[in-house]
């Protein structure tokens, strides 16, 4: 990869980001409002009633994964590891001191506890993005520096504590992949802060499956080619993992040396929108290469009009054989909503491609801006000089550039993968 816009810096080892997960979140909330439960073997089951030995288990406590309890295991085996407190009481077979307590899963409450949680992330980062009930990603560059990170996670896992009465896991990193390996490297209640100059020591010894995007298969054949640790990964033959896995293997190659500039972007707020399509072969068909782009890119310009989305940067992504990706992008000297100038650019980045065999393209805006109320005319533009904006452009919906202009510029073109 490695494609950006002229002049354009790259960020990596500029951010700051935390990865926050709570320890054993289900658990945690149950024992909330039944202090009883605290230090106790606990199992939270869904699907589970009282007495009964239906549902799979949400989440155990860490006294009761001590018995071989885990996430996502049968109620009814977890019992044979953990009998219940009350049947070993009765059962002069079971030993009470060997026994747990089960509870059914209660999502509004956790759900409100997470809220609380939720609410001290926010006062603690520019950025926050929740990806499930009991995790999210903050940036929190401009919030603390390297030396005081630890300090920084700290005062967050404090605040969690004392204000919810649950615990975090936190991690601090140069960037998400490399955050969210941290926080769960010393659960529970860890707290690994992860330098950028540390970052490839620390993830060498990491097992492949702990890495982002490594599901069962993948790891399989991982370890079938002799790649076990993030390490083996990361000096690997960067080439012939794309050759076995494609685009997705250059991205785990990317990610096992700790290289991943993805933006912490808010929830529910994509950072770019993208469609792509490959050929059933190879061509170097002009006109079918060019209306499949054309029929993407006004996809994607619709996408972004329904999410009324306004867009800095129009790219494209060529794929060649055997699976070069190219992407070339258009900054825009401010945000916009104007399918026909998405039209335009790609056509126009795609002119450089005439003649190759082409796999695969794909169509994308980005540098996304979802703050729809201070919409002006084409006339509030500051101008840019490498703007492709021509006079019949004058219908697009356009922001002006003055109280936004941090964001400008920023475009990283890897975003495709
Ligand atoms: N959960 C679930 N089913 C799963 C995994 C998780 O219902 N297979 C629920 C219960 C967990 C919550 O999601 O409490 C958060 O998931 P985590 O993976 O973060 O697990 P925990 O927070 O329970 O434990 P940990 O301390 O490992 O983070
Ligand atoms: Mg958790």
């Amino acid at each position: 990869m490695g494609a950006r816009l002229p002049g354009i810096e790259s960020e990596t080892g500029e951010r700051i980001v935390a990865h926050a997960d709570m320890d054993c979140f289900y658990a945690s909330c149950e024992r909330l409002r039944e202090p009883a439960l605290r230090g106790e073997p606990l199992v939270v089951g869904m699907g589970y009633e009282p007495g009964e030995t239906a549902g799979a288990v949400a989440t155990a406590s860490y006294e009761a994964r001590a018995f071989g309890v885990e996430s996502a295991q049968a109620i009814s085996e977890a019992l044979e590891r953990l009998p219940r407190k009350r049947d070993a009481a009765t059962d002069p077979d079971l030993d009470v001191r060997k026994a747990g307590f089960y509870r059914p899963v209660d999502m509004g409450f956790y759900e409100s506890v997470s809220e609380d949680v939720r609410e001290i992330l926010h006062a603690h980062a520019e950025t926050v993005r929740e990806v499930s009930i009991d995790e999210a990603y903050l940036d929190v560059t401009e919030k603390t520096m390297w030396d005081e990170a630890g300090d920084f996670a700290r005062g967050i896992k404090e605040r969690i504590r004392e204000e919810v009465g649950v615990v975090a896991s936190i991690g601090i990193a140069p960037n998400m992949s490399t955050a969210k390996i941290a926080s769960d490297a010393e659960k529970p209640d860890g707290l690994v802060v992860v330098r950028p100059e540390e970052v490839r020591d620390f993830l060498a010894p990491v097992p492949i499956e702990d890495l982002h995007g490594v599901g069962p298969v993948t790891a399989r054949t991982l370890r079938e080619r002799g790649i076990g640790t993030a390490d083996d990964l990361a000096t690997a033959d960067r080439r012939a993992l794309i050759a076995e896995f494609g685009e997705r293997g250059a991205a785990l190659y990317d990610r096992a040396r700790g290289e991943d500039d993805r933006e912490v972007t808010p929830t529910g707020r994509p950072k770019s929108l993208s469609r792509e399509s490959a050929f059933v072969e190879p061509t170097t068909d002009r006109e079918e290469i060019e209306e499949r782009l054309l029929t993407l890119a006004a996809a994607v310009a619709e996408r972004a009009t329904r999410r009324d989305a306004l867009y800095r940067t129009i790219g494209i992504k060529v794929v060649t054989p055997p699976f070069d990706v190219h992407t070339r992008a258009r900054s825009l000297p401010g945000p916009v909503d104007d399918p026909a100038l998405v039209e335009r650019v790609v056509r126009d980045l795609l002119e450089e491609f005439t003649g190759e065999r082409i796999r695969k393209v794909g169509a994308r805006v980005s540098n996304l801006e979802f703050d729809s109320a201070a919409q002006t005319s084409l006339d509030g533009w500051a101008g840019g000089d490498d703007a492709e904006v021509d006079s019949d452009g004058s219908e697009a919906r356009v922001k002006s550039t003055g109280g936004s202009a941090d964001r400008s510029g920023q475009a990283s073109l890897s975003e495709f993968e």
